[in-house]
């Protein structure tokens, strides 16, 4: 496997459009000049990058294989049954659907399929760790259906399934929603599926930010117990920004007609092509012993905060990403995110369980490994990293101090280039 540092990209663009080759190249220097801490984003590799840049883009292809409404589909069609192919053999599925163009594409058409609009969604508060699509009233999930959120628990800070299972006896789900975007625990599918068996609810799984764990084995299987499965193909599974929708063949039907005509029209062949490449690389040994070590990493940052004396929601993590709570120091998450990234740390801003800010503000910030791990860093890299965090959070001028650390920070980024493979 060759490894090939990121390198401006060739110069068509730059000829064509000099500002936007510009802005591509700035692009390219701030990734690798910037640890990257953001926990649902990562490095694609070249391959995926080339099929989303490949001629594929030109192609419409409304329909699936073999049934479209455009001619020429032939070989477009044979993208998209390996993509389904392999998504299917990746994660043990019955049924896949690659076309959704993102995650939130692939909520909406799982719900569409699902239940009418009207009906009741029990998913997880976006304040506690879920996500917009999940029933936020700002988003078609809370306007177009009814929704009701558990969240976690406050002394504990993890899932409180007595509180799911309360409010879906209480409130009579058509569809419970579990997975979360903010969260750092494994999740129990089997004990949501117990409470939507109760209740006569379906259960769908976002498992967008866990993907690359579960098709690593290390993350419970939400297959065997959701009856629709939704994930975006970027985060910890390292593929091109997308979406794709798993489900038991019964099914089938209905989620391909909530996709297409439902809620898209020609899907995104190049997209779907990268998603099959993506797949593919997810198969490989090299995969999951990467994604062991997204784990290590995130581990042993998350130990090193607290020994440091900063809180971890729940106190620690189990998977790739944890949640800083910053509210007993005095300062938002907007603040800290602002240091960070004088000293070239990038991190966002969180909401916190039961958080006193507003979402502008924010109590917290949330980390993840998936990127850093992409550059080859272990954790003794990852503790370094920590460090720096807690001494720009910890010290009596943070602005300075994020200044002082940040030709370190370069030159940690000098020694692990972002590379693709
Ligand atoms: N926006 C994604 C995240 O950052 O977690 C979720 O869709």
């Amino acid at each position: 496997m060759k490894n090939t540092t990121f390198e401006p990209p060739v110069s068509h663009l730059a000829e064509a459009d000099p500002e936007i080759y510009g802005a591509v190249e700035s692009e390219i220097r701030r990734q690798n000049e910037n640890v990257e801490l953001i926990a649902s984003e990562n490095y694609s590799s070249f391959a995926v990058r080339e099929s989303c840049g490949s001629v594929l883009t030109d192609k419409y292809a409304e329909g699936y294989p073999g049934r479209r409404w455009y001619g020429g589909c032939e070989w477009v069609d044979e993208v998209e049954k390996l993509a389904i192919a392999r998504a299917c053999k990746l994660f043990g599925a019955e049924y896949a659907n690659v076309q959704p163009h993102a995650g939130s594409q692939a909520n909406m058409a799982i719900l569409m399929a699902a239940i009418r609009p009207g009906g009741k969604v029990l998913g997880m508060s976006l304040s506690h760790g879920g996500h917009l699509t999940h029933g936020h009233k700002r988003n078609f999930s809370g306007d177009l259906y009814q929704a009701v959120s558990y969240g976690v628990d406050e002394q504990t800070g993890f899932l409180d399934y007595r509180q799911v299972r309360r409010l879906a006896e209480q409130e009579n789900p058509d569809i419970i929603i579990a997975g979360a975007s903010a969260y750092s625990r494994k999740i129990d599918f089997g004990h949501f599926r117990d409470i939507a068996d109760q209740v006569g609810a379906y259960l769908m799984v976002d498992m967008a930010h866990i993907a690359g764990l579960i098709a690593a084995g290390l993350h419970p299987d939400p297959v065997p117990y959701a009856d629709f499965i939704a994930s975006t193909t970027h985060k910890t599974l390292r593929g091109p920004r997308s979406g794709f929708i798993l489900a038991r063949r019964k099914y089938a039907e209905s989620i391909d007609a909530a996709v297409f005509p439902g809620i898209q029209g020609g899907p995104l062949m190049h997209v779907i092509a990268a998603k099959a490449v993506a797949f593919k690389e997810a198969m490989s040994p090299a995969f999951a012993d990467y994604q062991v070590q997204v784990l290590a990493n995130a581990d042993a940052m998350a130990r090193h905060f607290i020994e440091r004396g900063l809180r971890v929601v729940s106190g620690g993590t189990d998977n790739h990403l944890m949640l800083l709570d910053l509210s007993g120091n005095g300062f938002s998450g907007r603040e800290a995110t602002e240091w960070l990234a004088a000293a070239n740390i990038t991190v966002n801003k969180n909401v916190i369980p039961f958080d006193k800010r507003s979402p502008a503000e924010a109590g917290g910030i949330r980390i993840g490994t998936p990127a850093i791990t992409s550059r080859g860093m272990k954790e003794k890299a990852a503790v370094q990293i920590a460090d720096w965090i807690v001494e720009i959070l910890m010290s009596k001028d943070p602005e300075e101090t994020a200044g002082s650390l940040r030709s370190k920070v370069k030159g940690l980024c000098d020694e692990f280039p972002v590379h693709c493979c």
